[in-house]
């Protein structure tokens, strides 16, 4: 494990020990053609708080995004810079790998493919890594990360997200455990080799599909 990932705390032992049992597996395979909650979770109205037990506070003026790796426009955005480039609205649902879901989730910000188009990834980029201000990182595929509904989103509900929820700025890929969404992003790259995040190094899937339960490892 890399020397800056944090102190893992009481919560993010229990979620590794979690993983090592299968905590909340179904064994269900498939998706329902009507579902719209995936297998082994639960609704809830309110909205959880789930991180490494540390808020930082990324104010907008100090925040900064590098966009780097295979691409052929390497950019550092501001939160001004963000909000220039184009909005797009989008609603989802949330699913967390700890059993709780949150259907209609209202989200501002850009879309993932303009950040594409704007730093103008290379062909030879296969995967995406994601750093944050609190040490946290993750990764994805390219082709999840490009997916139609997924975004940098800097608002929820009509209002700047709050600091517990990742502001100024986090990621939002809908059709993946909420995991794979990280909050006060700090750093994209583009790779052509994958390297697993904080969760994935702690037993938790590569991939992350709530409708497979890709829960853990
Ligand atoms: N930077 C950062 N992003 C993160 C995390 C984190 O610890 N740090 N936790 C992940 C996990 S496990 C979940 S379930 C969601 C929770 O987001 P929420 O607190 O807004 O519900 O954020 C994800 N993104
Ligand atoms: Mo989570």
């Amino acid at each position: 494990m890399a020397d800056d990932t944090p102190d893992d705390s009481k919560l993010t032992k229990s979620k590794s020990r979690w993983a090592e049992l299968g905590k909340f597996l179904t064994g269900q395979r498939s998706r329902p053609e009507d579902a719209r909650l995936p297998p082994g979770q639960h609704l809830v109205t309110s909205w959880p708080v789930l991180d490494l037990g540390q808020t930082p506070n990324v104010s907008q003026d100090v925040w900064r995004l590098d966009i780097v790796g295979l691409v052929d426009d390497p950019q550092t955005w501001t939160f001004q810079g963000m909000m220039d480039q184009p909005q797009v609205k989008a609603v989802s649902d949330i699913h967390c790998v700890t059993s709780w879901s949150r259907y209609d989730n209202h989200w501002d910000g850009v879309s993932t493919t303009h950040l594409m188009e704007a730093v103008r990834v290379k062909e030879t980029a296969r995967h995406v890594l994601f750093t944050c201000n609190d040490g946290y990182t993750t990764n994805l595929t390219i082709e999840d990360f490009a997916s139609p509904d997924a975004l940098l989103a800097h608002s929820w509900e009509d209002a700047p997200l709050t600091a517990e929820h990742g502001a100024p700025v986090r990621l939002v890929v809908p059709h993946l455990y909420f995991w794979k969404s990280p909050k006060w992003l700090r750093k994209i790259e583009f790779v052509a080799k994958d390297h697993p995040g904080f969760w994935e190094l702690r037993g938790y899937h590569n991939r992350g599909d709530p409708w497979t339960e890709q829960r853990y490892s």
